[in-house]
């Protein structure tokens, strides 16, 4: 991108808290990584046959497979795409910016709806410095399940949405909004770009295949850990109240030195419920 359309993006991201990046990566080049995580969510939810009736609600928005560029190298690619972090060094205003996690969201033909909500309510994060770049694998659509954005809402409170378990709440918030949400319709090689505040939700998919979504979230080089609601982005890394997010689990994705992707660090054991149910759902590597 010329210094100008960067500069571009950038004021949209900041007056709109999204903003639509049309052809930032080739085409060709997105189909040529499509495989990689295709190949992660089939090996990931292999042994996964319910039918989405079966599933819970939160599941019938999406299949969701985290942190696969660390267990299926061919995704990397796409993860540290050096155009994707020239954008998201504009976007966010930083020199250095790192890579919270990753993650395939795939909705499967007849999903629902992703209810609205604002990620960073999810996050230990202190500063509101995290972008979340959504990479359609597929053109998505009104039918498909598009995402859709509330334009200045970046800029408002962050309410914590609960679209894990709670149905019904995710429209309360947009019923709260002062304007209404932008649905964006988008092509292989596009990039939707939102920050960790943006109400933002997806359409269902009314359509007959799977809509394939790539997301990756980063976040500017620097920031500390706020909060005390676990993740496995700052507790793989120990890192403390305060302490500045940069070990293993949180590389450098932009610039990278010399041009290399980063190597994943192993995953601490751990007997905890939540992590051990994550590892059998293939929501994260390691079963
Ligand atoms: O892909 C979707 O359906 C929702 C994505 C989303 O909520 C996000 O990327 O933060």
């Amino acid at each position: 991108m010329t210094p100008q359309q960067l500069q571009d993006l950038a004021e949209a991201y900041r007056r709109d808290g999204f903003v639509h990046a049309k052809g930032l990566i080739p085409a060709g080049e997105i189909a040529a990584l499509t495989p990689a995580v295709d190949e992660a969510v089939a090996t990931r939810k292999g042994r996964d046959t319910r039918a989405l009736s079966e599933k819970t609600p939160y599941e019938q928005s999406f299949i969701q497979c985290q942190y696969i560029w660390e267990d299926f190298p061919g995704v990397r690619g796409l993860t540290f795409h050096q155009n994707l972090g020239e954008a998201l060094g504009a976007l966010l205003g930083a020199g250095k910016v790192r890579l919270w996690h990753d993650q395939a969201l795939y909705k499967e033909a007849g999903g629902r709806e992703t209810e609205a909500h604002q990620d960073h309510a999810y996050w230990p994060i202190a500063e509101a410095d995290t972008i979340t770049a959504w990479i359609p694998l597929t053109p998505v659509d009104e039918v498909t399940g598009c995402m859709g954005y509330v334009p200045g809402s970046h800029q408002a409170d962050l309410e914590f949405v609960d679209i894990f378990r709670a149905q019904g709440q995710g429209e309360a918030l947009v019923a709260r909004q002062a304007a209404d949400p932008v649905f964006c319709p988008a092509e292989p090689g596009d990039v939707l770009f939102h920050s960790g505040r943006t109400v933002h939700m997806a359409r269902p998919n009314r359509s007959d295949r799977m809509r394939r979504a790539y997301t990756a979230i980063y976040f500017k080089d620097g920031c500390t850990r706020g909060g005390d609601r676990p993740h496995p982005s700052v507790d793989r890394d120990r890192i403390p109240q305060g302490g500045r997010i940069a070990g293993g689990a949180t590389p450098v994705a932009w610039p990278l030195a010399d041009g290399r992707f980063p190597e994943p660090q192993p995953w601490p054991e751990s007997q905890d419920e939540r992590f051990l149910r994550s590892r059998a759902m293939g929501t994260i590597p390691g079963r």
